[in-house]
């Protein structure tokens, strides 16, 4: 849901100049279902409707219920704003959160992926 709002105002910000965009937009490549267990998953990063090229993008995913722990998981660039996502460890089935935060120049922007996760 919070994906089809950042849309939107992505438009906005490439509308009013200068652009200072302060969100990730954050969308799963391909819909293979998830399933209990470590995943591999792979995400586009847009800022302003502009692909990220940074390296330093870190990942982590919480279960939307209360009591459980967070998980984090590691990232490869693979260009062109793709970037695959790794060692998650995602022990139950249910709604995820998939949390992304970047820093290209050093100023921290953030997105978030809801993730249906499969017994
Ligand atoms: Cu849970």
């Amino acid at each position: 849901m919070r994906a089809f709002l950042l849309v939107p105002l992505s438009l906005l910000w490439l509308a009013c100049a200068p652009v200072r965009p302060t969100a990730l937009d954050l969308q799963r490549e391909g819909h293979q279902a998830l399933h209990v267990g470590p995943v591999t998953l792979t995400v586009h990063l847009k800022r302003g409707g502009q692909p990220l090229t940074t390296a330093d993008v870190q990942v982590q995913a919480d279960m939307t219920h209360a009591g459980m722990a967070t998980v984090s998981g590691k990232t490869v660039s693979l260009g062109g704003g793709l970037y695959r996502v790794s060692g998650l460890d995602l022990s139950m089935a249910g709604d995820w959160v998939l949390s992304v935060t970047a820093k290209p120049g050093g100023t921290a922007i953030t997105g978030t992926l809801p993730l249906s996760v499969q017994p």
